[in-house]
């Protein structure tokens, strides 16, 4: 079975104003969709052709680096369409909003933490927090590099992450990426983040 690319559970315009209608549809038929034609060339044939993503990407040091780019740019993608929602925003609760107030002290630190590593990541890349064992933690990548990788400085699995490519926010916010990523705040669906967290499937 190749991969497919995810149908969204929301449409193109829904995270206007944060995120613009256009950029979401060329993200998603143009950029996510390159990366999965590209990926299922890259194992076509091969013996990792009918694997789990996941267990592509923590031994993709074996692996071409056209599988690094494009089954990270798979997964990446499809963990970004799920943390958004049109009727995001506000504050974790429960079991991820403790985990969170215990490894950053409160969500406004969690907060900017976040925000810092989305502004310093140089170039493109992502932001991620991350479940390393029971602790969290916040990471970014190059590229479409993510922490399930083998070959990630810091490994653990991604429950939320923001794209910081150009392609991601530059027809609504040019230069701006500080502003895109504020507005970001106003979108992530913390309900996701948290079955994430709790390590449970994504509702679609
Ligand atoms: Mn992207």
């Amino acid at each position: 079975m190749a991969f497919e690319l995810p149908k969204l559970a929301y449409d193109y315009g829904a995270l206007e104003p944060h995120v613009d209608a256009l950029t979401m549809e060329i993200h998603h038929t143009k950029h996510h969709a390159a990366y999965t034609t590209n990926l299922n060339n890259a194992l076509a044939g091969g013996e990792w052709e009918n694997k789990k993503i996941e267990e592509i990407l923590t031994s993709v040091s074996k692996l071409p680096v056209a599988v690094r780019n494009n089954g990270g740019g798979f997964y990446n993608h499809n963990l970004f369409w799920e943390i958004m929602s049109p009727t995001g925003g506000g504050q974790p609760s429960g079991d991820l909003a403790a985990a969170v107030n215990r490894y950053f002290g409160s969500f406004e630190k969690f907060k900017e933490t976040f925000s810092s590593a989305a502004m310093t990541r140089f170039g493109s890349g992502w932001a991620w927090l991350i479940k390393s064992g029971q602790e969290l933690k916040v990471v970014s990548t190059p590229n479409q590099d993510n922490p399930l990788m083998d070959i990630a400085d810091v490994k653990g699995t991604p429950i939320l992450g923001l794209d910081v490519w150009e392609h991601a926010y530059y027809l609504k916010y040019q230069n701006r990426r500080n502003d895109y990523v504020a507005a970001f705040w106003n979108v992530i669906n913390w309900d996701e983040v948290g079955r994430k967290f709790e390590g449970l499937p994504a509702v679609r």
